[in-house]
Formats: structure tokens, C-alpha cells, sequence
């Protein structure tokens, strides 16, 4: 972070730094710096009048808006009720921008009752492109806030907008001193990364393996000390030189300690002068983890009230069940010209931190929950009870069904209703999503959106999903529900059908207003996937045939990125290896053979990793989601350990999980409430504490997507520029392209977290697989 020396320059009102927040600070670029931050003094001020000493044309306000400047501020009264931040705009329109300039836009800013407000440089039309996003949180006493930004265009129109609606009760926002001026230095965004010893900060299992990182400058090895919480050394030894790290830019050493096997609390890695941060030895955390990653679901319900006496504090109505303001989605029209019936599409999990729902994501998601079921029957170490019911806190617990598998069908109640119907073209197809015309602002709580909700074309992508999970589900379920077994059969058979018969209809890249596009122009691996686990519940020839025929059945599909919504045939390929089927004995033992041929490549890739993963990109270039693919990488390995009871692949799950829960370049963990450095500010409409402080911070247990290279949205790309892999990741709620929470990213934490919960201390022997 900056230093944020009290400004002496263009504020009247600067606050001493002591009434300042740690949050606000985080949460804004800076506080303004005055001169230190090398303003150019010369460059031109973009903006007319922002000092509002005699009036305040050319501003203007939205019709519900009194602009009154007679103080020397713009102050303005906020009404109750706002539901969009867009509701209620303060603006100036007409600011020239040239693209490659970077530009500082300062002001103070002051609201009672204190509000976070949204600062905006943006295109004036549809689609309000933002070259500039901030949050400022605005407090009684005002702030002054400075930004900097480059501007991507050159355009002659941009508008400034304080954007402050959102809000349910009345408030008063002041603002004075808006400049906005080129020639700026481009802000350094420097991330907090504390000491440079680098672990586990949740924990380590007694009998695990416990490894380090250490950031030095140091080349050759260095001494280190373990401590306890009392501060006494109970082992030591030498670290060992790692070179380079292409994933962070850091010159590393690594600290192996698992000789060390004592459970507690408290303990401390010491090397080079620095002392990490605090962590267990033990395995509570792992088995705490089993249900926080899979309550995590409850809460993203679409269709149903979230009750707070199940999860206090994240109570809310039910959302997109056809009650105004919502549209939806009891009769979901398609979009114009797709089909001309309605369908009920209620319930099911919001994808993300939208209110999309997507049967492509949707489908991996609640296939990794069902496969975590599965395995906890059929792995050596498996616990299924540990699943059962009344283990998650649900609506239905208590029901005699497993928790796991009434959260899963949630979701897969959704997926058969996006099934076209029969009698329709293209009947037994699924539509390949649902949500909004165009995008809604944060925060924004599902049963607040008033926007059109509309049903995308089908798509094959999405049609093999529903196979393939109502095939699942046809045998999951059948000791629970036969019923409900035998509907999603036939829906998974129709659904096949349907697929072979349209075998390439894609979804559209630029399908993409108001919800992800999750295209995918290459679907033989969902087919591939579809056919497997129809095979697997039915033992059909047509589906063994089909399976064996598809290039994903021997091919190298174990691959750096790793298994995703778009490149589903590991899903298929690890199903056939675990699951009971009817292939006969050698081809099984094959499919086995290539599982663990592919998790040893993902070991030796960990093994070279100074950080531990096993995940090493092309190009060093991080996915959208890496801390998925990471997991899911994991998630073969544990496979493998699954089908060999070999301790180098437990091993190698226990040592990816240490970079999720803090061993990494920004030493944090990517779990909320786990670490003592965790994420928290996860993209999302409804667990939007960051920007309004009645709402929560997502639930304990929420992966963040994690480091994304390509840094897609206007917060990372304004603060990560030029990031090395590992550091393009940041806790901003606005960063959607680093940070946002996902079904199918919890799906894999949550099975992962259960299979390291099966192993107790990390030498759990179960019965044979
Ligand atoms: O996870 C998805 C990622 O693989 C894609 O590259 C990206 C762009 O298409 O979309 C991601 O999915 C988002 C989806 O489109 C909308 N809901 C939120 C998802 C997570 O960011």
C-alpha cells in the first residue's frame, strides 16, 4: 500500500489519518497524497466546476435528486428505496479522454449516515463501458479519495457518475473538489504480503507432509526453526534452494518439516529473519471444512426463502419466484424469435455472483457432489455417514435422505426443467441457460432484480449435461426416491437422444449480456462424459460402444488446465474408474492405469513447483478459476490415491491444498474464515458487505476463483497490470475476473475437503476400494 501522507493541496476538508478505517483504506485506491504522488501540475482539469463555489451547472442528477450547492459542496438528498445503484446518478457528462493517458480523479466525499458509493468513468451509453470503478466508503466526517486510471479509448463524452442508489433507507451524500487530470504516474498497487514465510495458515495433519516456501534473497540454504505457541523451537533444519519461481517472480527456498508430527495450535515456521504466520497441526479444520464447503450451496438457492435460523445472518426472501419486483422464473419466455412457450424454471443455485442459472456449470457442479457421494461409499477411506442426514442444516434435514444429496437435488430438480418439452422443436434439447436481459449492478438481492429473465436457445453442451447428471442421479438416488431415479433415466435418455440427433449446436460466444456465455465449440467430451455415466447406470451396449469409440477414452485428457465446465471428459474417465460397471476386467484396469498415469504427471508437476501445485500452465498464463483447476487437478490425484492406496498421492492432495489455505505468493488463504489472511470480498450481489455493510461477507467455507493472468475487469486491470500469475489476484468485490465465488468452484473444495477429512491424521486405512 501507499503511504498516505494528510493532503496540504487540494482539500479543504483533508481528516486526519487516524479516523481513517484499515477498511476504507483497502477498499480505495488511496486516501489523496497530495504531491507525493508526482500530480503533473501543468495538465489540464477535465472537469468543469467541481469546486461548486458558484453553483454546480453542468451537473445534473436524476429526477429523484435535489442538487443543492449553496454550501460550497454538492450536497443531495438520497430517497429510501433505491433499489440499482444506477438509481439514483450525480453526473457530468462530456469529459474528453485520450486512450493511453493516465489520469487522476480526485474528490471528497461525505454521506450521513456513512454509505459506500460508486465513483464511475464510464462510457455514457449502452454499454456503460467502465474504464474507471471505485467504492468509495463514505463517512460522516468525509474522505478525500484519489484514483488513477488509463484510459483504454479516445473519446470525447465520458461521464463521470456517482452512482448512489441501492439503498433502503434515506441518506445525504456531499461532494466537492472533483478533478479529474492526465498525466498522471499510474498507481503501484502493492499487495500486503506479510512475513515471507509462507504456509498453511489453517493447518498441517499430524501425519501429513508439511511444507513451506520461503520468499529471500538468500541462494544458498538458510536455517529454520518450528515453533510452538510457546515460542519454544521443537525442530529445525535448512531450507532448501529453489531458484526462480515462474509463477510469482520469486526467488524461493522450501522448508520440508513432516517429521514433525505433534497436533496443536499456535505453531510458527521461522526462516531468514521472518516469522509466518500461525498454524494447527491436526485435522479438525479439514473436517469442518466437509460441510462448510457444501453448506455454501444452501444459500445460493434460487426459488426458495433462505431461512436464518439454518445460517444466521444469511437469511433472505426467496428469489425469482414470480413476485414483484422479480419477473421469474415461474414462466420464463425465451429470448425473441428462440421459441415462442414459457417454462417454469424456479429454483435450482444461482451460478456465481449473478443471478444466472447455466446448465453447462450447473452440470459439473452438482455432478462433483453427487461423485463425492459416491466415493464416500466405495473409497478405502470413505465415510458416508459423515454425508448423511441432518449434516448440513437444511430445510430437509432430517428426512432420512443424505444432506448431501437434498442440496444436490436442488439443483437437479432445475436442470430436468430445462429440458424443451415434448411436442416442441427440438424437444428433449435443454436450453443452455437463464438470466437476465443485461447485466445488474452489486449489490443487488435475487428477490430485488426486476429485470426481464429469458430463456437462452438449447445447446448439445448443455443437453449431454443433463445427461450425464440425470444419468447419475437415476442411480444416486434409486434407494431414496425411485420416483424421481426413474424420471431423471428418461430424461437422461431423451436427453441423448437429442444430442446425437443435434450434434453441434453451440451456444454463441457473444451470448453474453447479462450472463456468461459458457461457450464450448468442441462437445465430443461431454458426449463422451454422457455416455459413460448412461453406461455406467445402465449398462447399455449403444453407450459401451459409444465410449469406446470416443477419442477422450485413451486419449491424454489429464491436462495442465484440468477438468472445467468445458472440458468435461476426466469427469467421465475418473466415473468409469471408480465406479462399479460393466466393462470387462482389462478395459477397467486400463482406465484405472491411465487415472493414475495422469495424476502422476500432475505429481511430478507439484514436485517441481517450489509452491507446491500441481498446476503449471502454458505460458505461465493462470485460468479464470485456477484455484478450480488446481483442485481438480488434486481431485485425480486423490483418485489415484483411491485406487492404490499409494501415500505419495494423499500426499500430494495434502501438499496442493497448503497453497489454497496460504502457501502462495500473496501468503492468504482462498477460503473465507479459513487462515488468518483469508478472502472475503468474493464478487457477489448478495454477500456484498463490501460495499453495504448490512449485508454479509460470503459464508464461511467460499472458494475465491483465485490468480486469473488475463485480469479481465476494470478493478484488477487497473490495479494488476503486468502481474506475474500468482499476483493477479485481488479481494476487491469488483474484481469479477479474480475473485468471484462459483458452484463449480465449491464443488471440487468440497470434494476434496471431504476426501482429506476421510484420511483422519493422514493415515487413515480403510476397507479395501
Ligand atoms: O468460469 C468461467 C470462465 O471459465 C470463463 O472464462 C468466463 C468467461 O466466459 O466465465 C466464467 O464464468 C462466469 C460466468 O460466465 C457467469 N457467472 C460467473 C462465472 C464465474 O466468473
Amino acid at each position: 500500500m501507499l503511504p498516505f501522507p494528510p493532503t496540504t493541496t487540494l482539500s479543504r476538508r483533508a481528516v486526519p489519518l487516524a479516523v481513517v478505517t484499515a477498511a476504507a483504506l483497502a477498499a480505495t485506491v488511496g486516501l489523496t497524497g497530495g504531491a507525493a504522488h508526482g500530480q503533473e501540475p501543468e495538465a489540464p482539469e477535465q472537469i468543469v466546476n467541481g469546486g461548486f463555489d458558484d453553483g454546480h451547472a453542468p451537473w445534473w442528477g436524476t429526477p429523484n435528486l435535489t442538487l443543492d450547492s449553496s454550501s460550497g459542496q454538492l450536497c443531495a438528498d438520497v430517497p429510501a428505496g433505491t433499489v440499482n445503484p444506477w438509481d439514483a446518478i450525480i453526473g457530468q457528462d462530456n469529459i474528453p479522454l485520450v486512450a493511453g493517458e493516465t489520469y487522476e480523479f480526485r474528490f471528497f466525499g461525505s454521506a450521513s449516515p456513512a454509505r459506500v458509493g460508486k465513483a464511475l468513468i464510464q462510457l455514457p451509453v449502452d454499454p456503460y463501458t467502465q474504464y474507471l470503478a471505485a467504492n468509495p466508503e463514505l463517512s460522516v466526517s468525509g474522505n478525500d479519495y484519489r484514483y488513477t486510471f488509463t484510459s483504454p479509448v479516445d473519446l470525447p463524452n465520458a461521464q463521470v457518475a456517482f452512482q448512489i442508489g441501492g439503498s433502503a433507507t434515506a441518506w445525504t451524500i456531499c461532494l466537492d473538489n472533483v478533478s479529474l487530470r492526465g498525466g498522471a504516474e499510474p498507481e503501484q498497487y502493492v499487495p500486503d504480503t506479510g512475513p515471507r514465510v509462507r504456509v498453511n495458515q489453517v493447518g498441517y495433519l499430524p501425519k501429513g507432509p508439511k511444507n513451506a516456501t520461503v520468499v529471500t534473497e538468500a541462494t544458498t540454504a538458510l536455517p529454520w526453526q518450528l515453533k510452538d505457541r510457546n515460542g519454544k523451537v521443537v525442530r529445525h533444519g535448512r531450507t532448501k534452494p529453489r531458484g526462480v519461481d515462474a509463477s510469482s517472480g520469486q526467488n524461493v527456498h522450501t522448508v520440508e518439516f513432516g517429521s514433525y508430527t505433534r497436533s496443536g495450535t499456535g505453531y510458527t515456521l521461522v526462516a531468514d529473519g521472518e516469522t509466518s504466520r500461525p498454524f494447527d497441526i491436526g485435522s479438525d479444520f479439514y473436517e469442518k471444512l466437509r460441510t462448510d464447503a457444501l453448506k455454501f450451496y444452501y444459500t445460493q438457492r434460487s426459488g426458495v426463502e433462505i431461512r436464518d435460523d439454518l445460517r444466521p445472518g444469511y437469511g433472505r426472501p426467496a428469489g425469482h419466484v414470480g413476485v414483484a419486483p422479480n419477473q421469474g422464473d415461474t414462466e420464463v419466455p425465451c429470448q425473441p424469435g428462440v421459441c415462442d412457450y414459457t417454462l417454469d424454471v424456479s429454483g435450482g443455485w444461482y451460478d456465481a455472483g449473478d443471478h444466472g442459472k447455466y446448465v453447462v456449470n450447473g452440470g459439473i457442479s452438482v455432478h462433483q457432489l453427487m461423485s463425492e457421494y459416491e466415493r464416500s461409499w466405495l473409497a478405502r477411506t470413505g465415510e458416508p455417514w459423515k454425508l448423511w442426514d441432518r449434516t448440513l442444516n437444511l430445510p430437509e434435514s432430517g428426512n432420512k435422505v443424505p444432506d448431501i444429496l437434498d442440496e444436490a437435488r436442488w439443483q437437479q430438480e432445475f436442470m430436468l426443467k430445462m429440458q424443451v418439452p415434448a411436442g416442441e422443436e427440438l424437444a428433449g434439447m435443454a436450453h443452455h441457460k437463464i438470466h437476465d436481459e443485461s447485466w445488474t449492478g452489486l449489490p443487488l438481492l435475487p428477490h430485488l432484480d426486476d429485470k426481464r429473465r429469458e430463456l437462452h436457445p438449447p445447446s448439445t453442451a448443455a443437453t449431454l449435461n443433463l445427461a450425464a447428471t440425470a444419468a447419475q442421479a437415476a442411480r444416486v438416488y434409486r434407494p431414496y426416491d425411485r420416483h424421481f431415479a426413474a424420471r431423471n433415466l428418461a430424461a437422461a435418455k431423451r436427453a441423448w437422444a437429442a444430442a446425437k440427433a443435434n450434434p453441434e449446436i453451440y451456444a454463441s460466444p457473444n451470448d453474453a449480456n447479462g450472463g456468461g456465455p459458457y461457450d464450448d465449440s468442441d462437445v465430443t467430451d461431454e458426449f463422451y462424459w454422457a455416455a459413460v455415466e448412461l453406461f455406467i447406470t445402465t449398462g447399455e451396449k449403444e453407450f459401451r460402444d459409444f465410449l469406446l469409440a470416443s477419442p477422450h477414452h485413451t486419449g491424454d485428457i489429464f491436462t495442465a488446465g484440468g477438468m472445467y465446465w468445458g472440458g468435461t471428459a476426466a469427469l467421465g474417465r475418473l466415473a468409469l474408474a471408480t465406479l462399479p460397471n460393466k466393462l470387462p476386467r482389462h478395459e477397467r484396469d486400463k482406465v484405472r492405469a491411465s487415472v493414475v498415469k495422469g495424476a502422476d504427471g500432475y505429481l511430478a508437476t507439484l514436485k517441481a513447483h517450489p509452491y507446491g501445485i500441481p498446476y503449471a500452465p502454458a505460458n505461465n498464463q493462470f485460468d479464470w478459476g485456477s484455484n478450480s483447476g488446481i483442485i481438480n487437478n488434486a481431485i485425480v490425484i486423490a483418485t489415484a490415491f483411491d485406487i492404490t492406496g499409494k501415500d505419495k498421492y494423499r500426499d500430494g492432495v495434502l501438499e496442493t491444498m497448503d497453497y489454497i489455505f496460504g502457501r502462495n505468493a500473496l501468503n492468504q488463504s482462498y477460503v473465507t474464515g479459513y487462515g488468518e489472511v483469508a478472502s472475503k470480498n468474493q464478487h457477489s450481489r448478495w454477500y456484498a458487505r463490501q460495499l453495504n455493510p448490512d449485508l454479509p461477507n460470503p459464508p464461511v467455507g467460499t472458494l475465491a476463483g483465485g490468480p486469473n493472468s488475463a485480469i479481465q475487469d476494470p478493478v484488477a486491470q487497473q490495479k494488476l497490470q503486468g502481474c506475474v500469475a500468482q499476483f493477479c489476484y485481488i479481494d476487491d468485490i469488483e474484481s469479477w475476473a479474480t475473485n468471484e465465488l462459483t458452484i463449480n468452484w465449491n464443488a471440487p473444495l468440497s470434494w476434496i475437503a471431504a476426501f482429506i477429512a476421510d484420511q483422519d491424521n493422514g493415515d487413515a486405512r480403510g476397507r479395501l476400494f
